[in-house]
């Protein structure tokens, strides 16, 4: 494995920072097992997004796109935690004020101990009835009802409490993750490819606003241009290396 560098003036600026964000995607569990969407092998590219991940999908065929989600969330159930959201979970403890914001599902932050990631398309933790919105829990609905979604008690069918394409963002997630963006003085953007907004415009915020923008990715991305470190590396490996030079260069609190 080639050691991963870090500027001193980057590892300086990250370790004095007052206000931290990590806003994370699909990459940063891909060292856990799980699939991506848009990058090679990716879900994307075996399946259109519109045939999986949208309302009229479900409409059209509830039981096919609840079996896929029952097979992400078995698949994500069985994953491990990985370096990577190990590293993120201790940054929380390395700053003032820092906000995780996600764009994954995969509840992988919470179980390395992250404590309240923004979740910004949602979870596979829950399923919301399509109806009336009441909320069981996914293991518990899978476990009941494997292969269709079960019916909520108002006649209404249980689906993933994610959001899909053409749904809207959950405005307060957005709007805590927007004032996060704006504020912070490190912005570290790892394992997302950029495509799926509004949440990707939150990296050009924080690049608006004066953040430095630390990009953490194998591949390059449209938002590489305006990073102040690109680090070409599996976030399992760049993660880690960053928080050494965090505990290197930071001036500890009395
Ligand atoms: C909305 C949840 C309005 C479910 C997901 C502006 C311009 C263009 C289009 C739009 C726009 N604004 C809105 C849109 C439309 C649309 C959109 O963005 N379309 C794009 C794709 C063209 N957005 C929406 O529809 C959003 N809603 O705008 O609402 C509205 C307003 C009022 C009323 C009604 C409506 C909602 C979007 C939510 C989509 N939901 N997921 C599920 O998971 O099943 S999106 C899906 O993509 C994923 O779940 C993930 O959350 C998201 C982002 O993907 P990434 O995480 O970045 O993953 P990707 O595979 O792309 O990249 C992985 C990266 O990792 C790669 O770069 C790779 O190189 C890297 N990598 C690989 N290995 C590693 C690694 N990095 C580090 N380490 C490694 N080891
Ligand atoms: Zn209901």
């Amino acid at each position: 494995m080639a050691r991963i560098e870090i500027p001193e003036d980057i590892a300086r600026r990250f370790a004095s920072a007052r206000w931290v964000v990590a806003f994370t995607g699909a990459g940063v569990s891909k060292e856990s097992g799980l699939d991506t969407f848009r990058d090679a092998g990716g879900v994307w590219q075996r399946e259109r997004p519109e045939d999986l991940a949208t309302l009229q999908a479900f409409q059209r065929h509830p039981a096919k796109i609840w079996r896929w989600y029952a097979e992400r969330f078995r698949n994500a159930s069985a994953a491990q935690p990985n370096p990577a959201h190990l590293a993120i979970a201790r940054w929380e403890h390395l700053f003032p004020s820092f906000t995780l914001v996600t764009q994954n599902v995969d509840g992988l932050h919470q179980r390395a101990g992250s404590r309240s990631p923004i979740e910004l398309h949602g979870t596979l933790a829950w399923a919301r009835c399509d109806f009336c919105g009441s909320r069981r829990e996914m293991g518990e609905a899978v476990e009941a009802s494997p292969d269709a979604p079960p019916a909520c008690d108002c006649g209404g069918l249980m689906r993933p409490a994610v959001v899909w394409f053409g749904e809207a963002m959950p405005m307060r997630a957005m709007d805590e993750a927007a004032e996060a963006s704006s504020l912070c003085e490190v912005f570290v953007s790892v394992g997302t490819s950029g495509a799926v907004y509004p949440a990707a415009g939150l990296i050009e915020l924080a690049h608006r606003e004066g953040a430095c923008l630390i990009e953490v990715n194998p591949e390059r991305t449209p938002f590489s241009r305006l990073a102040d470190l690109h680090l070409e590396a599996p976030a399992g490996e760049a993660l880690p290396a960053l928080t050494e030079a965090i505990e290197r260069w930071r001036i500890p609190t009395a």
